[in-house]
Formats: structure tokens, C-alpha cells, sequence
């Protein structure tokens, strides 16, 4: 009788399990504005328990490209300083695009008034991990940087 009712509780931990990996597919909707006086106007995203995510970035600005473009970028909090150093290179030709390794989504760069909306998997990131996105606009990453929670 033990043994029977150690069998049935590890098979339906399986079952269980099963059912809460179907039951946690979720995709969630962010949004994050960037404005005319360099900032964000949040510090920290929420994508936990996320299996996708749908995220939004509004310049709610109104200067144009060149003088004040933001665009939003994912990373390992560790790889954000070699993302923001390739999107430098680049240059303004290639509106900062971030090349480097390491990035796990990006906007394009948006002028005041414009915005995006980006959806990407969150498959290959790991919960607790340390996220941040940021903005590669030459100078804006000091003023335009937060922390997405996974
Ligand atoms: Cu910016």
C-alpha cells in the first residue's frame, strides 16, 4: 500500500507538472516611453513568468533622430557595456544598431513622436537572471538604463 501510493503521488506530480508547463505559456504586454529630456519613464520592466514578450517603446518626444533618438535594448546586465560600445561604432549611418553578441532584443531608434512594438521569446534567459535594457544612443545609456526582472 506504501509502495502503491508512492507510485501514484510521483505519477501525478508528473501529470502536474505537465499541466502547469502548458498553463505557464504567457505572453505579456510592456511599454516604455523615452522622452525629449533623455530619460525613461520607467526604471524597471516586469517579465516574469513571461514566455514571450510583447514589449512597446513610445518617444513621446518630439526632436528628431539625430539629436535625441532612443531605442530599447535587452541584455545580460553583464553584456551591456561591449552592446553599447558595437552600437557606437556602427555610428548614425546604422541609426546605433547594438551588433554585439549578447543582445536579446532590440527597438529600432525612434524619433520624437514615433514608436514600436517588438515581440520576442524569453525561452533562452534565465529566471532570477540579472537583465537590463538600456538605450544605445551615443551618451544615453548613463540617464537611459533599468532592470528587467525575469
Ligand atoms: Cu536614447
Amino acid at each position: 500500500m506504501k509502495l502503491f501510493s508512492k507510485v501514484m503521488s510521483g505519477a501525478m506530480l508528473v501529470v502536474s507538472m505537465g499541466v502547469a508547463g502548458v498553463a505557464s505559456a504567457k505572453t505579456c504586454d510592456l511599454s516604455i516611453e523615452g522622452s525629449d529630456a533623455m530619460q525613461f519613464n520607467k526604471k524597471e520592466l516586469d517579465a516574469s513568468g513571461c514566455t514571450e514578450v510583447k514589449l512597446t517603446l513610445k518617444h513621446a518626444g518630439k526632436l528628431p533622430k539625430a539629436a535625441m533618438g532612443h531605442n530599447w535594448v535587452l541584455s545580460a546586465a553583464a553584456d551591456k557595456a561591449k552592446i553599447v560600445d558595437s552600437a557606437t561604432k556602427a555610428g548614425p549611418a546604422k541609426d546605433y544598431a547594438p551588433t554585439a553578441a549578447g543582445v536579446i532584443a532590440h527597438t529600432k531608434l525612434l524619433a520624437g513622436g514615433e514608436s514600436e512594438t517588438i515581440t520576442f521569446k524569453t525561452d533562452k534567459m534565465k529566471k532570477g537572471g540579472d537583465y537590463a535594457f538600456f538605450c544605445t544612443f551615443p551618451g544615453h545609456v548613463a540617464l537611459m538604463s533599468g532592470k528587467l526582472k525575469f
